[in-house]
């Protein structure tokens, strides 16, 4: 864990320790932010009824249907007749929520899937922890607090193997990489810039994200059973996906988006070092929050 004394010294020394100016000017401007709800929905219609009412009224919702064959978007409507239903121009999770982030107008954009294993009550403490000083919330199962029932043990040991790599080639501390529960001020989507089309989404975002500098902060997020249906994830297949997004953006030393407060120039030779992690708080923001390594409420 890092002390907010060891926190202040890395600042004095670290690139990301320029105040970010996108995250002062949106907190300031949007003291009660709005919220998007982007919902990759493939054959979910028998799950949406267990999700959808589950969302605040005042949130945006997007369901962004796969071409499904089930009436998801119908049963989505019904359900939320002010959801808005966004089509994905190709396939896969990665360009659904690609599109639905393109559509999104909140000043924080929530990902949540529409199985019924993500649980909208989590949603405030992702946007407490963006409230308070992080660019991007990364819910993780393995944090206290968190947990699975979804997990086989095949994707759990290729989850911890990836996630090693990750942390390895990039300086991060992520403890959870390939989790689709996450959430992040729409400043970010240029440094993200999310133009994959299958399971490897979310890898790409926490890798990006690490890139650009932008403060990530885990927040333990618990992962139910897929309620109906089967899933659409094949455990081979979509981690071969993930490697060789990680070894492409690797490969890629440029961030994406401009350079920006926390933006700055990747170099590969200083990766371990210029990385904002799951546990380092170099914002001013993030001095007065009272959290640890990671957050807890
Ligand atoms: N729009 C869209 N949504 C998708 C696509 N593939 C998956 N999804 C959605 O993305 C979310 C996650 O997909 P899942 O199939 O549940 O993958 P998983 O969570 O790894 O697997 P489970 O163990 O079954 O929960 C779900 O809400 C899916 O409906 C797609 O091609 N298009
Ligand atoms: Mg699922």
């Amino acid at each position: 864990m890092i002390q907010p004394a060891q926190a202040n010294d890395a600042r004095a020394t670290q690139p990301w320790a320029t105040p970010r100016r996108d995250h002062v000017a949106v907190v300031e401007a949007a003291p009660s932010p709005t919220v998007s709800v982007v919902i990759p929905a493939l054959n979910e219609a028998e799950n949406l009824p267990h999700v959808l009412p589950k969302l605040p009224q005042e949130y945006e919702v997007l369901v962004v249907d796969g071409h499904s064959t089930d009436g998801t978007a119908a049963v989505a409507t019904e359900l939320r007749p002010d959801s808005r239903i966004v089509s994905q121009d190709r396939r896969g999770k990665g360009n659904a929520l690609g599109c639905g982030f393109a559509a999104a107008t909140g000043d924080i954009i929530v990902m949540l899937d529409a199985d019924g294993s993500a649980r909208p009550e989590e949603i405030d403490r992702f946007v407490d922890i963006l409230c308070r000083g992080a660019d991007f919330a990364k819910g993780s199962r393995r944090l206290a607090g968190g947990g699975s029932a979804d997990l086989t043990w095949i994707r759990r040991a290729g989850n911890r193997l990836l996630s090693g790599l990750v942390n390895l080639l990039f300086g991060t501390r992520y403890t959870d990489l390939c989790y689709g529960y996450n959430a992040f001020w729409a400043y970010c989507l240029p440094h993200l810039d999310v133009d994959c089309d299958g399971f490897e989404v979310e890898t790409l975002m926490n890798i990006r994200a690490a890139k650009a500098g932008l403060v990530v902060v885990e927040v333990p997020s618990y992962e139910d059973l897929r309620l109906f249906g089967s899933s659409n994830l094949r455990a081979i297949r979509d981690g071969m996906r993930v490697l060789r997004t990680i070894v492409a953006e690797r490969v890629r030393r440029r961030p994406r988006g401009n350079a920006n407060g926390a933006s700055r120039e990747w170099e590969a030779s200083g990766a371990a070092t210029g990385t904002v992690n799951s546990t380092s708080k170099p914002d001013p923001l993030l001095e007065h929050a009272a959290f640890s390594d990671s957050y807890a409420d």
